[in-house]
């Protein structure tokens, strides 16, 4: 058994994850950058060590830096989080080598799926289904032209390395499929170093739904049924729900198999997430995700499975004592990232003191977090303060439960997306459960019902403020209140 791990992140997904930890006896170790002196994580884990220097650059990406600490302290493992190292092969290889768990797929599975061409094409023969498009790199024009003419415009090219949306480019007819491959290969060229780009079929208005899977180091693998992450906007995720209003026992059934024998052909170990674009019945392999991700708590909420804590129970090499027979979805789940950004000004990041701080409780509400009162967001990395997740007995119960929850939080310092999340919750088509990728900009609504949320709330944030005033401060305004109306009387 493992005993003890470095945790190679930051806020609330290194708590989250020294929580895991904690539950199984095991000593934790953070790292952190110089703005992140002061951050929950290090104060959280049993021993943590600098990594000088702010950009993620000299900090959480340099993992020969990290994996020295590693040694140095006598981990025998790392966590590599989302985002940052957690998708990085060569960063897995080298703990490989070293002799360090990581905790996570093996490098060469991470490398696999890291290509989307490969990916597409290692899932298209397990004959799963993949959107119709290129079986290989695309550099001839010509090709390209005759590719698309046989699936038929829109189209859509993407980079090979790509991801999260970076690269994309959408041709609907001949003329335009030149320029997208030329920008798409620019971009791909800049942003990951490597131009190799693919064309798929566009599909015009699709749900993204994604299946957990957990895979043991002995070919046993299950999945955790599905997520709807849809509700997003510029390729960030903002709300997520399990399960998907869309699915039956059936087509769980369906997708989840499909999953599962994707994670098999690959040998895949440890946790992952298989993303497929629904449409009108029909589902398409999208990518393949290699890390633990930001939502999934939702999973965990409705099965009632610790997912980071079978990541280190099957790291460790643990038999996965769990079958697919045994997981039941129980009840509803909703996530709402909560971002310190201005929905009023195109989601600027709003990074700054949290001058006041009080999470929501109570039946059904969970919050991973990794602030506090008095915390000042860093500018330097994403403007996530914390998730909200809440549980109900069923799809109205879990948004009414929400709505309750974004009620009951307060932050005051930063401009949040509380409001635009208020929105959401309280529109039609999202009560309904009628989503698609393109909800947020099709919702134009959406924006004019935040604005006036917030011009109505204004009084209760006064009222909220107050409990943050220091008692004198308090006794003050009372008594200035107080004459006020016995004047007006
Ligand atoms: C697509 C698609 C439609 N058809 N692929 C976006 C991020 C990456 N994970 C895959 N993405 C998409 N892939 C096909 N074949 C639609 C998206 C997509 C999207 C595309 C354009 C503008 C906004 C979008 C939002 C979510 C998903």
């Amino acid at each position: 058994m493992i005993k003890k791990i470095l945790v190679a992140n930051r806020s609330e997904i290194a708590v989250r994850i020294m929580r895991a930890a904690r539950d199984l006896g095991i000593k934790t170790v953070a790292i952190y950058s110089d703005v992140d002196t002061h951050a929950i994580h290090t104060k959280y884990a049993d021993e943590a060590y600098p990594l000088e220097g702010d950009h993620a650059k000299d900090t959480y990406l340099d993992y020969r830096k990290i994996i020295g600490i590693a040694k140095k302290c006598n981990a025998d493992a790392i966590h590599p989080g989302y985002g940052f190292l957690s998708e990085n092969p060569n960063f897995a290889y080298s703990c490989e080598k070293e002799g360090i768990i990581f905790i996570g797929p093996s490098s060469g599975v991470i490398e696999l799926m890291g290509n989307k061409i490969v990916a597409r094409k290692t899932v298209a023969l397990t004959g799963a289904p993949v959107v119709p498009g290129s079986t290989e790199e695309v550099t001839d024009i010509n090709l390209a032209l005759q590719i698309s003419a046989e699936i038929g415009y829109p189209v859509i090219v993407k980079a090979a390395a790509g991801g999260g949306g970076i690269g994309m480019r959408i041709a609907n007819n001949d003329k335009e499929l030149n320029d997208a491959i030329e920008q798409s290969k620019k971009i791909a060229g800049s942003a990951f170093g490597n131009p190799s780009v693919f064309i798929e079929k566009y599909v015009t208005n699709p749900r993204h739904i994604e299946f957990q899977i957990i895979a043991d180091n002995f070919g046993n693998i299950i999945h955790l049924g599905e997520r709807e992450c849809s509700i997003q906007r510029r390729h960030q995720k903002l709300i997520e729900e399990a399960p998907s209003p869309i699915m039956t026992e059936e087509l769980r059934k369906k997708m989840g198999d499909v999953a599962v024998s994707i994670a098999k052909s690959i040998n895949y170990t440890n946790a992952g997430t298989i993303e497929f674009i629904y449409t009108n019945g029909d589902f398409y392999f999208m990518e393949m995700n290699t890390r633990v991700q930001v939502e999934h708590p939702i999973t965990e909420i409705v099965t009632g499975i610790d997912i980071v804590k079978q990541q280190i129970l099957i790291a460790s090499g643990e038999k996965l004592l769990l079958k697919q027979e045994d997981i039941k979805i129980n009840g509803h789940a909703i996530e709402c990232r909560i971002n310190a950004e201005d929905p009023l000004n195109n989601f600027a990041p709003s990074p700054s003191k949290l001058k006041g701080y009080r999470s929501p409780g109570g039946i059904g509400v969970r919050v991973d977090s990794g602030v506090f009162t008095t915390y000042s967001i860093p500018s330097f990395y994403d403007p996530m303060i914390s998730k909200l997740i809440v549980w109900g007995q069923n799809r109205a119960e879990s948004i009414a439960r929400m709505r309750r929850a974004l009620y009951e939080y307060i932050i005051i310092g930063p401009k949040t997306n509380i409001p635009f999340h208020k929105a959401v919750l309280s529109n039609e088509k999202f009560i309904q459960g009628e989503l698609s990728t393109h909800f947020i900009s099709e919702q134009q609504a959406i924006l004019t019902q935040t604005m006036n949320i917030i011009n109505e709330e204004k009084s209760l944030q006064e009222k909220l403020k107050s409990i943050f005033r220091s008692d004198s401060k308090t006794a003050a305004i009372a008594a200035v209140v107080e004459t006020y109306l016995r004047n007006r009387q």
